[in-house]
């Protein structure tokens, strides 16, 4: 009889139950690379954010715990990095984690431009701080489901202070990368390709709003927007634009991907509110990714406290 014997590529991560166990394997290898890379070039420890480390899964490096964090059961790994919304890589949920695998990240550049002092085009290891935080943030997709992710990024707020925007800046526009050879979703007209999102200024210098490079302590996989992607906590999942190549500062609002595709379901501010539906389903409700009963979605996604103030006298049904 032949004996099968499974080699560790066979095991599908699926099987790795519990994520701090695939956690503590993982750092086992890493210390090995670790000890044969301090020994190949006398330095410390590998530059993990570096042009030729970066490589989903690889562990981040100067992690801190950040603000805002909620105590909700974390989304299992395995659910967000295989159930996505990434139409450049398929319109399926499962697509992105299949059509992703070979995406390159390294080298990285993005384009800041329009009303700011220093517009240039930045290499993405300058864009990115040495101290990174982890923070704990439900994301509530349009589509009624959610999941929880502990995303590792910094503050957009931060970064956008170093570019000095103008007093004409009222609004930042985000672009994804258009490249239909790596991107096979970009080869049908399903969106009008490149994916664009924008927030008011006062939104993006919020201390929610974050750009991230990670999730689970770990560089960020291509599926989930390598290798620098928006986290908007408080409004619906496709503002958070992944694969970022431009951040353009505007006077005027910009004319964002989805309010483009279907101007009555989706407009600019695209706060979650369980009050205004979506023209074809409720959005009172939500199913948290992994559970089997929904459960109320909350103003703002439960971000309220933090957030309502910068929608003081405006008609949340007119601006939805
Ligand atoms: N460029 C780009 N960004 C995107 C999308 C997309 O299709 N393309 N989908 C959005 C939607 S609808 C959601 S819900 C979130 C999903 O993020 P996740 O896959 O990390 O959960 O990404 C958003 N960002
Ligand atoms: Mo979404």
């Amino acid at each position: 009889m032949l004996i099968k014997i499974k080699k560790s590529t066979d095991i599908r991560s699926s099987e790795i139950t519990d994520k701090k166990l695939y956690l503590s394997r993982r750092e086992f290898m890493r210390a090995a690379s670790t000890a044969a890379w301090v020994a190949a070039t006398g330095s410390l420890a590998p530059d993990l954010v570096g042009p030729d480390m970066a490589q989903a899964g690889e562990k981040l490096e100067g992690v801190q715990k950040g603000p805002f964090g909620t105590d909700e059961k974390l989304t299992p790994y395995e659910d967000i990095t295989s159930y996505n919304n990434f139409y450049e890589f398929g319109t399926d949920k499962r697509s992105p984690s299949e059509l992703s695998k070979n995406f390159k990240t390294r080298p990285w550049s993005v384009v800041v431009e329009g009303e700011v002092n220093k517009p240039a085009v930045y290499n993405l290891e300058d864009l990115i701080p040495k101290t990174l935080e982890e923070r704990i943030y439900r994301l509530r997709c349009v589509e009624a489901w959610s999941m929880v992710v502990p995303w590792v990024g910094f503050s957009l707020g931060d970064l956008i202070k170093r570019f000095e925007p103008t007093s004409k800046a009222k609004y930042v526009e985000f672009t994804t990368l258009y490249d239909p050879e790596q991107m096979p979703g970009q080869r049908r007209n399903v969106l009008d390709w490149p994916y664009v999102e924008g927030l008011r200024m006062d939104e993006a210098m919020h201390p929610l709003t974050i750009l991230a490079v990670g999730l689970y302590g770990e560089v960020l996989p291509n599926q989930n927007g390598a290798p620098l992607r928006l986290v908007v906590p408080w409004k619906y999942g496709f503002k958070s634009i992944k694969s970022i190549v431009k951040i353009r500062f505007v006077e005027e609002q910009p004319l964002t991907t989805w309010s483009k595709a279907a101007p009555n379901e989706y407009g600019f501010y695209s706060n979650v509110n369980p009050e205004v539906d979506h023209p074809r389903w409720s959005q009172a409700r939500e199913r948290r990714i992994g559970e089997f009963f929904k459960r109320k979605t909350l103003m703002f996604n439960g971000y309220a406290d933090q957030v309502a103030h910068l929608y003081a006298g405006m008609d949340l049904r007119v601006h939805f």
